[in-house]
């Protein structure tokens, strides 16, 4: 228990790019009530699901809270001294560069500040890079060659203005959703949404078109727009002259591209014509582009094929219109603020002579590096090939991230010191370190981070740091005095560091990096501790910047932005008869990556609770698969084991699975085990959206699942997953006929304690309740074909401190004791646990909005997270059947 303070706190969401702020009042015993802050110009006191549940995550289970050498409690002084001495003798036997740090858009500003000054100015290894890499690499990348600076220009404001808005390549519904909120009150005003994306998904129920583009084809589809755009005199010929170099170039390749934009993209030329005419048409247009473009093996040139189209309008920097990077994790953008990408230095310099000079001074550093590290696969390339053999990972999870994982798991066990920093003591990439350090979560760390907009907010702590635990900036300074250099990293708090990243900002700068918030380098303690979400840059002298370009000047030497030629296009995956599928991969609405935070909540398990694949029917009638059946994914990298779900919306020839589940709740269910480690050639971004895939039915003679109150981990299993429920876990398996006999093995999973079973063996059928004085302990159905997971009747006894006999009948039967089969369907509204029967119930008797649907069973209308799928079932719902129940 940990007894506090219960003042309530502002501070921000640890989740999307987002940047949501939040209020929590924390109740003095370790949990907090999570409100969102009206007063947060992201989210005005919005908070989707996830951002809700927030309290749910915080609790101590599970949490590393000491640190320690080959798993074994040490003090920190011991863990510190050893890390600090194994890197002294890796680099005194093999230079500094065989030390590398693999860091996240999930640290603080303040954390990554420090982390990237030990390494590049005092440790002298260039090898620093973070997830981001597999995040917003190409949108960085596309940024600094149009606009000479990483500069996202736009602002959430011109969503509330804008007319049109192009969603390419986000899921912003389950992925953004507080953004795509305000999108749709946007479209209520009337403007128009298009989607682009290989598949329909919940943004897609708010949007006016759907351009189901094939994988890859962006760019044809953008170079298409930009010949339409100047067939049509659509565009700013005085922008492009006075404020633009390249335009001739792009376009001719553009052109040599354009031939047939419907062959290339497989869309209907009327589509694309609409698409075009509505872009040329509306002055106000804001594009938004997220992981469909960034995670490409042509990223780059996505971007640049979208900002080419808004540069040659002049549509860019101006009130709702302009392009917007939607960044992924919460301080995305923080970590290329101060560098923390293989190939920039700090606050927004590269590696000229000039600027590694201006950084050598300004942190005096004695071993400032001489030019870019090497890039996430490539860094992981190099541990493999034991080039590398130190590495420090914080704050992300590579062994279940990284595309070929089973590649990037096994790299990590060659490394001569593994060190990592981590909240959870068990993870895939935790479970192989040499040296595992407490870090404090969110909640109990202080500092700043900035979301999509360029707008930098507090996170405040407002739990006290349990065990040992200590906050990431502070191991890194506490490791930097070990290492000789105490004095250059004392830093007394995170004000200090942000004081000093703001000085740094301003540095000889004169208005020539874009990244400049010297505004902030004087600020008290106390102004810090205070201070209110503001946008960059905000220069000495200065005021906080809304948007950038407006004016038509660039960070470019001569000022001008730069048109790029973008290539690639049409660059299919290539698919052929081994593998005739390509594997896109993403996310799900409820959890957040490898699960270590949101699948601590019941709650947040409810909506999608295995781990799964889905295909357009059609492809499984062609592969023999059957919805709510199993199969087989395979790649030429690795195989996994998925639930399968048909989809109309699945693009034919394509799959979909999620990148969330690894194998610490699953049998194998490690999607990133899949995805080939192909990247962009200019970014270094890996292609996770295709893969060439083959996908085949997975025997299993019996399915079920169990309900326990300890995690279980089923042996022998085809498949299994593990799913968190209020007071335990629900465990769903399928298996081919176990050797010691199905009873057996089914006892043994349902573990110690009194048992009721009941066994009809020529059927294969067997379920079980495992008591202890009364106490459901653990419960488990097994049937000859496809278990439906139970309903609450079943996890709901978990809470009960003594089963009646009919529970334990019910059990027995496998079914509720009303006697009434379990159709209830998966809860869709998680606010107030809605389940699918029920709405589509109220969608039979007469409700035909999502607004209709909210009046009568409140879904949709606390966090609104689940309104794109309430429309889908109103749209599902055929017209004659609404009529009739009218
Ligand atoms: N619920 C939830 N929200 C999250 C996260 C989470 O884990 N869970 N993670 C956060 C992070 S770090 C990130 S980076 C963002 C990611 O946010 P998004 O980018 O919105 O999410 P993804 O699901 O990765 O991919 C988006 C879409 O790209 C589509 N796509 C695939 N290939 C192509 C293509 O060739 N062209 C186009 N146009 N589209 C394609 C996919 O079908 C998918 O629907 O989400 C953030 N928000
Ligand atoms: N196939 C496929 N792969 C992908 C993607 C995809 O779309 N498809 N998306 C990619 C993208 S965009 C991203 S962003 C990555 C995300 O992938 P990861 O970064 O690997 O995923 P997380 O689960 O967010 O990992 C964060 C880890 O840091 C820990 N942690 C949380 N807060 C703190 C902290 O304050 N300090 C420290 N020291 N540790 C902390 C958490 O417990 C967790 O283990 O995945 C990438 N991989
Ligand atoms: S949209 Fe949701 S996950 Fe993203 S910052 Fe806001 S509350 Fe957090
Ligand atoms: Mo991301």
């Amino acid at each position: 228990m940990r007894l506090h303070e219960t003042k309530p706190v502002k501070t921000t969401c640890p989740y999307c790019g987002v940047g949501c702020g939040v209020m929590a009042k924390p109740d003095g015993l370790g949990n907090a009530v999570i409100l969102g802050d009206v007063t947060h110009p992201a989210n005005y006191g919005r908070l989707c699901v996830k951002g809700a549940a927030l309290g749910e995550t915080i609790d101590l289970e599970g949490r590393l809270l000491h640190p320690e050498i080959g798993g074994a409690r040490v003090g920190w002084d011991a863990a510190l001294a050893e890390l600090a001495a194994g890197f002294r003798r890796i680099a005194a036997e093999h230079g500094p560069e065989a030390i590398a740090f693999y860091l996240s858009g999930q640290l603080l500003t303040e954390d990554y500040y420090v982390a990237n000054k030990l390494a590049k100015g005092f440790i002298g290894t260039p090898h620093v890079d973070t997830n981001s890499r597999l995040c917003m690499a190409s949108s960085v990348a596309g940024h600094k060659r149009a606009f000479g600076a990483d500069v996202v220009p736009q602002c959430y404001e011109d969503l509330d203005v804008a007319d049109l808005i192009v969603l390419a390549g986000s899921n912003a519904a389950w992925c953004h959703p507080i953004l795509y909120q305000r999108i749709q009150k946007a479209r209520e005003r009337s403007a128009r949404v298009v989607n682009i994306d290989p598949r329909a998904t919940a943004t897609t129920e708010g949007s006016d078109l759907q351009l189901s583009i094939a994988p890859g084809s962006d760019i044809a589809l953008w170079n298409g727009l930009l010949v339409w755009l100047a067939d049509h005199g659509a565009l700013d010929a005085e922008f492009i002259e006075a404020h633009t170099n390249g335009f001739e170039t792009a376009l001719a390749e553009a052109r040599a591209q354009s031939g047939d934009v419907s062959a290339a993209t497989g869309l209907d030329a009327a589509e694309i014509e609409r698409f075009y005419r509505w872009w040329a048409e509306t002055p106000r247009v804001v594009s938004c582009y997220s992981q469909g473009v960034n995670q490409s093996a042509q990223g780059t040139d996505k971007v640049n094929a979208i900002l080419n189209c808004h540069l040659a309008t002049g549509r860019i920097g101006k009130t709702g219109c302009g392009p917007l990077s939607l960044t992924g994790q919460p301080n995305a953008m923080g970590g290329r603020e101060v560098g923390g990408m293989a190939n920039m230095l700090a606050a927004h310099m590269d590696f000229s002579e000039a600027e590694r000079s201006r950084v050598r001074r300004f942190w005096n550093a004695p071993n400032l590096v001489a030019g870019p590290g090497l890039k996430a696969v490539q860094m992981f390339e190099a541990i493999q090939r034991g080039q590398i053999k130190a590495l420090w990972v914080m704050g992300t999870n590579p062994a279940v991230s990284l595309p070929d994982a089973d590649g990037a798991r096994a790299a990590l066990t060659k490394l001569e010191l593994f060190v990592i920093s981590e909240n959870v003591a068990s993870t895939d990439t935790a479970a192989l370190a040499h040296i595992r350090l407490p870090a404090a979560a969110w909640g109990e760390k202080d500092g700043t981070v900035t979301n999509s907009e360029r707008r930098i907010s507090r996170q405040r702590a407002f739990l006290p740091l349990p065990g040992e635990a200590r906050p990431d900036w502070r191991i890194l300074a506490e490791a930097a005095a070990h290492l000789g250099w105490g004095g250059d990293f004392a830093y007394a708090g995170p004000a200090d560091i942000f004081r000093e990243h703001a000085a740094l900002s301003g540095f000889e700068n004169d208005g020539q990096r874009a990244f400049d918030i010297s505004a902030r380098e004087c600020m008290t303690k106390a102004e810090c501790e205070q201070m209110r979400p503001f946008q960059w840059p905000h220069p000495r002298g200065g005021a906080p910047t809304r948007r950038l370009f407006a004016d038509g000047r660039f960070f470019t030497p001569d000022g001008k932005a730069q048109f790029v030629a973008a290539g690639g296009a049409g660059l299919a995956a290539a698919v052929s008869a081994d593998w005739p599928l390509v594997l896109n991969t993403g996310r799900i609405r409820d959890q957040w990556h490898t699960m270590t935070r949101t699948g601590k909540s019941a709650r947040l398990s409810q909506h999608i609770a295995e781990p799964f694949v889905e295909i357009h029917p059609e492809d499984a009638a062609r592969f023999g698969l059957a919805g709510g059946g199993l199969a087989e994914v395979k790649t030429a990298y690795g195989a996994v084991a998925l639930r399968v779900v048909l989809a109309e919306g699945q693009r034919p020839g394509s799959l979909f699975a999620p990148m969330h589940w690894s194998a610490e709740n699953s049998g194998a269910a490690r999607v990133c085990a899949l995805v080939q480690p192909l990247t962009d050639p200019v970014s270094g971004q890996p292609e996770s959206k295709a893969t060439p895939a083959h996908i085949r039915p997975l025997a299993a003679s019996h399915w079920g699942y169990c309900l326990s109150r300890e995690m279980l981990r089923p042996d022998g299993c085809a498949y299994w997953s593990a799913s968190r429920v209020a007071g335990g876990f629900l465990t769903g398996f399928a298996l081919e006929a176990p050797e010691e006999g199905l009873a057996a093995w089914a006892r043994g999973l349902a573990g110690q304690g009194d048992l009721a079973e009941f066994e009809d063996a020529g059927l294969g059928i067997f379920r079980a309740a495992r008591l202890d004085d009364g106490r459901l302990i653990a419960a488990i159905h097994v049937a000859p074909e496809p278990a439906e997971p139970p309903g609450e009747w079943l996890t709901s006894l978990l809470s009960k401190q003594r089963l009646t006999p009919e529970d334990r009948r019910a059990i027995l039967a496998g079914r509720p004791a009303s006697g009434a089969v379990n159709r209830e369907g998966g809860i869709v509204c998680v606010c107030f646990q809605v389940r699918a029967a029920r709405i589509a119930a109220a969608i039979a008797q007469g409700a035909d909005s999502a607004e209709a649907v909210g009046l009568v069973l409140r879904a949709g209308t606390n966090c609104g997270s689940c309104v794109p799928e309430i429309k889908r079932m109103l749209k599902d719902t055929p017209q004659t059947f609404r009529a009739a129940a009218e």
